[in-house]
């Protein structure tokens, strides 16, 4: 086992027992989503976990360990603390040597995850292409991840603010297969569906099954499923994309780049919808949840 691991005692049980065990990221709640909320969701989306029979282990960095698993004070501290580095894989060593407390992304909870052995993991939307990439140049390390760390996430699709289509073909080009759960549609976080073709699975078995013949034939990718927001709380594509212009052009007026940005974005877009959508962003993360729990019971 990895020297830097801290597994809590209950991960570490189900681990060695082959019980279902899901991994959660921690920026989410650093970086996502604001204070109370971003508390409330942390707790909440471990006991859906919990309901459905299944170990969740919410992942983080602090004092020179990788967190598998946190209690309700770690948890508080990620949630409160003004202080906490949003970790890609490039901070994965700093934040570890300086034994300073760091939030996981999609790509640092991967990395996580697949050390301490877990193959599931939940969150929100993965990060993409960036609008504007052409000259931004500004794309998120998550998918260079997808290419080589074999976990599987549960996502509902990449999130809007980004280029979709851009973020699509770059994980082609990866090599990374992406599955609407029970859609053909990708979908776009905060709507259900947007107009771009991706391949369609309906069982959870077979995302287990392809990802047991992935892992045999020695692939190292992960597996994206796309899991659309349920339809009675979506904020419908055009609707939303009217929001996501504003916060870009705000995010342009006030020179917001690199790590900032998709946190930037995702909360102007929080004022300028007066809260609905952190609404939906709330309940898409906990619909990822309970598939991801339902994937993990297929191991
Ligand atoms: N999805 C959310 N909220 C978030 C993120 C995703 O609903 O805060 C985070 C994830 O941790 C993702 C990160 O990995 O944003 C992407 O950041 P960047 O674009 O800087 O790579
Ligand atoms: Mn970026």
């Amino acid at each position: 086992m990895n020297k830097f691991l801290e597994i809590n005692k209950k991960v570490k049980q189900a681990l060695e027992n082959n019980k279902p065990v899901i991994a959660l990221e921690s920026t989410i709640i650093s970086h996502g989503m604001p204070y109370p909320e971003n508390i409330r969701v942390a707790k909440n989306l471990e006991k859906i976990a919990e309901d459905a029979g299944v170990i969740p282990a919410t992942i983080c960095l602090m004092n020179g360990k990788i967190k598998i698993g946190l209690n309700d004070d770690e948890l508080e501290i990620l949630a409160v603390s003004k202080d906490v580095a949003k970790v890609s894989r490039r901070d994965f060593s700093r934040i570890l040597a300086s034994k300073k407390i760091g939030a996981t992304t999609v790509a640092a909870t991967m990395i996580a995850a697949n050390l301490a052995g877990i193959k599931v993991f939940a969150t929100g939307g993965i990060g993409g292409v960036h609008r504007g990439a052409k000259d931004s140049f500004d794309i998120s390390a998550d998918l260079q991840e997808f290419a080589q760390t074999p976990v599987i996430v549960v996502s509902a699709g990449a999130k809007a603010i980004l280029d979709l289509p851009k973020t699509l073909e770059m994980l082609e080009t990866f090599g990374v297969p992406v599955y609407g759960f029970q859609t053909e549609l990708f979908p776009a976080f905060y709507s259900a569906e947007s107009n771009l073709h991706i391949d369609r699975i309906d069982s959870e078995k077979e995302i287990a099954d392809i990802y047991k013949t992935n892992i045999k034939l020695g692939l190292k990718n992960g597996i994206l499923v796309a899991n659309p927001i349920p339809k009675k709380y979506e904020i419908p594509f055009s609707e939303m994309d009217e929001h996501i212009k504003k916060a870009l052009e705000r995010a342009k007026i006030y020179n917001v780049t690199g790590r900032e940005l998709t946190p930037f974005l995702l909360a102007e877009i929080v004022k300028i919808t007066k809260g609905s959508s952190l609404e939906t962003n709330i309940r898409l993360v906990e619909n990822n949840v309970a598939l991801a729990c339902r994937i993990a019971k297929k191991f």
